[in-house]
């Protein structure tokens, strides 16, 4: 068994499999799971904050920005993850594979990273689809993966400082006879007879691999590295115009193009989807605005009779497409005001059933003058499946709080 495994790391054995390349993968995942983590806290908290957790209205595209870096630095997290399990895949094969209590804890943490981080990016990308092909929610099982990656990150970096200390800055990476060091990551600081122990391989069977002819250099580290940037290059290009104008012309894959809904914008659920077309066209709709002991209902000739407020804001939906919009209407502010409840939190309730039917502004929000109940969107009326007759729009606010078919504005 031992001399099999020794025998299939060797085959795997490739220059460009070497400590140095899996550190610098490394170094470059641990940045970007910092960068999705952080972006990924706030867009999560926003949407479930803790109790006293109170967020920044501005600027108004702190929410776009955040949520955009978020899904490009995930996807051009992708390929650079499948380099670095390349390059570390020959130290799969040792034998016996657990020696140590520290070796427990080495592979653990990485089988636990491997799993998780696969798909953590895995489910991250078809969420940017709004494909779900599986029974558990989203966006828990999402954040709970995060949080076994930090954790499992951790422990590797730690058991694993002694090679990434070592590796950090390039330097020479042959041997004694000057070859290159066809090693796994942690093993270049090795002597030779140890690389052979840890191998799990005989001095006599090392003997006989190190006296066959070497297999040609078909990789090198240079090869692996530009390849794997110009992968995550080539995925963030034709990806990232979902949210970043300048390159929309590029964007071949994102599910979503910048402007190509009605109104110029993209629509995530339309109001036959929602079931709501009928409703939405009633003619005696009213908006009604609940104050602690006031009440008021405006109609829609009511709501466009006080006075209007254009304001330029994003839609930035979670799954990473975003475009900004020119949006017309009454602020909040002053139909709470009317109630007598300007600076309350406010309930935002939808006459459409489903997951965003009923949405939380807190008092920052409510009373921020960019927020409004929205008439008009682009310099016309609302269209349907962008929530008409009225909508919510607020600054640095996920799409999915920005409720459409609003049905009544409640003060807590
Ligand atoms: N009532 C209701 N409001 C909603 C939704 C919804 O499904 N129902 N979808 C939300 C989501 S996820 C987004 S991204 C935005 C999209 O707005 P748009 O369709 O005008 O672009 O609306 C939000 N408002
Ligand atoms: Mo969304």
């Amino acid at each position: 068994m031992s001399s099999a495994f020794g025998t299939a790391r060797r085959a795997f054995a490739s220059p460009a499999r070497h400590p140095r390349t899996a550190v610098v993968l490394g170094r470059l995942l641990a940045l970007g799971f910092l960068v999705c983590m952080l972006t990924g806290l706030y867009s999560h908290f926003i949407q479930d904050p803790l109790p006293g957790m109170v967020f920044p209205t501005r600027p108004a595209w702190l929410y776009r920005v955040s949520q955009g870096v978020h899904v490009a630095v995930g996807t051009a997290l992708i390929p650079v993850l499948l380099a670095k399990l390349w390059t570390v895949q020959p130290l799969l094969f040792q034998w016996p594979p657990v020696r140590t209590l520290r070796g427990l804890l080495e592979r653990g943490s990485i089988a636990l990273l491997v799993a998780a981080s696969l798909v953590e990016l895995a489910i991250g990308l078809a969420n940017t689809f709004q494909w779900y092909p599986w029974p558990f929610r989203f966006r828990e099982t999402h954040f709970a993966l995060a949080w076994t990656i930090i954790g499992a990150l951790a422990v590797h970096i730690g058991v694993k400082l002694p090679v990434i200390v070592r590796w950090w800055r390039r330097r020479g990476s042959v041997d004694a006879e000057g070859r290159l060091l066809p090693v796994g990551p942690g093993e270049g600081e090795l002597s030779r007879p140890e690389r052979t122990r840890a191998r799990g391989l005989t001095g006599a069977l090392q003997r006989r691999i190190d006296a066959a002819p070497q297999p040609p250099e078909v990789l090198s580290r240079r090869t692996l590295l530009v390849a794997t940037g110009a992968a995550a290059a080539a995925v963030t290009a034709t990806t990232v115009g979902q949210s970043l104008p300048p390159l929309a012309p590029l964007n071949a894959f994102a599910p979503r193009a910048l402007r190509y809904g009605p109104q110029g914008l993209p629509v995530n659920r339309t109001a036959a989807e929602a079931g709501v077309v009928r409703l939405a066209r009633d003619a005696g709709w009213t908006l009604t605005v609940a104050g602690p002991d006031r009440f008021a209902a405006f109609p829609l000739d009511a709501l466009r009779a006080l006075p209007q407020t254009e304001v330029e804001l994003p839609i930035a939906c979670v799954e990473g497409w975003s475009t900004n919009a020119r949006w017309k209407g009454v602020r909040v502010r002053d139909l709470m005001a009317v109630v007598g409840a300007e600076g309350r939190e406010v309930v935002v309730r939808s006459f459409a059933k489903g997951a965003y039917s009923t949405t939380l502004l807190p008092p920052e929000f409510a009373l921020d003058p960019l927020t409004l109940v929205a008439l008009e969107l682009n310099g016309e009326a609302l269209h349907v499946d962008h929530g008409a007759p009225a909508r919510l729009i607020a600054p640095a606010r996920p799409g999915v709080l920005q409720t459409k078919w609003l049905r009544a504005l409640e003060a807590r």
